[in-house]
């Protein structure tokens, strides 16, 4: 963690923009708790990805609450691609001083440099992909940049340093523990599956009771989760030997049909009012 810390800090070093990517659906919770140590003074791009996912109106709302902090954002769905044309414009708004800085010491204008960065999962991959497109040339190394790392010309005249940073999320809070487990930023092995969809099913009834309600057409909406979660097993008819519902099933179940997007879109955490 240490190394990954240092590689991202020595390749930070290298660009004018930083690309924060978060899960739209947990704008806080995605965050990287070094994110403001680490990426400095360094002008930042936030990409709210997944928003395909998350709630409208919320990621309208967290837009709002993010811009008031000083940080542009854009809504990206990185799948089909919504919302990645935004970022050449956005990226050379905010390299501009820099890039007027090397020109008014008599240097050449460049082309902005930037680095993605974000925790596990967040969809650095297939935000970059789509950036980078078909059209895209690789740059090769540059000379007297440092050796080794893969530059990237992307539409808009940008360049990209290709290898994303992974950073790691603040896991000893355990309500953010918890929604990075339900959307997929933390490895399955390493939380509490059944907890986890339980509390979800909970939420949703006490939130969304419709969504659920026509989903998995449970009755007692107010029931306790490990009772709703059992509903879900007999609704879909999942058993073990013996007749008893298999809920550890039904959990798995309703954590990927979540995170599909199956029950609708949601938000986790709330923007800050
Ligand atoms: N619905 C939806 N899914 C997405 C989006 N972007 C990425 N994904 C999915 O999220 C998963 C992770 O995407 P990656 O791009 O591999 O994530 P990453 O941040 O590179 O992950 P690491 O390399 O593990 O750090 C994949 O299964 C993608 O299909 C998006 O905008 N919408
Ligand atoms: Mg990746």
């Amino acid at each position: 963690m240490a190394k990954a810390k240092r590689l991202v800090k020595e390749n930070l070093k290298l660009v004018d923009v930083v690309i924060e990517v978060l899960d739209a659906r947990i704008p806080s919770s995605s965050r990287n708790p070094n994110m403001d140590e680490l990426a400095g003074q360094k002008p930042r791009l936030v990409i709210l990805n997944k928003s395909d996912l998350a709630d409208p109106e919320q990621t309208r709302l967290w837009k709002d609450v993010l811009a008031k902090a000083g940080f542009p954002s854009i809504a990206v769905d990185s799948i089909k691609g919504n919302g990645t044309r935004e970022v050449p414009d956005h990226v050379n708004k905010l390299a501009a001083p820099k890039i007027q800085a090397l020109v008014a010491v008599g240097r050449r204008p460049r082309a902005p440099r930037c680095m993605v960065l974000g925790i596990p999962n967040v969809g650095k991959s297939f935000f970059i992909n789509k950036l980078v497109g078909q059209h895209a040339t690789r740059t090769g190394d540059k000379p007297g940049v440092t050796r080794g790392q893969q530059w990237v010309r992307v539409a808009g005249n940008i360049d990209l340093l290709d290898t994303p940073g992974i950073l790691w999320p603040k896991l000893e809070n355990q309500e953010a523990a918890y929604r990075l487990a339900v959307t997929g930023a933390i490895k399955d092995e390493i939380y509490d599956l059944y907890g986890t969809a339980g509390k979800l099913l909970k939420w949703l009834a006490a939130n969304y009771p419709e969504a659920i309600r026509e989903r998995f057409k449970i009755e007692d909406l107010a029931a306790q989760p490990e009772q709703l979660l059992e509903a879900v097993g007999a609704r879909r008819g999942f058993y073990i030997s013996g007749g008893a519902v298999d809920s550890i099933k039904s959990a798995r179940i309703v954590i990927k049909e979540f995170r599909e997007g199956k029950l609708g879109r949601y938000t986790l955490d709330m923007p800050p009012v």
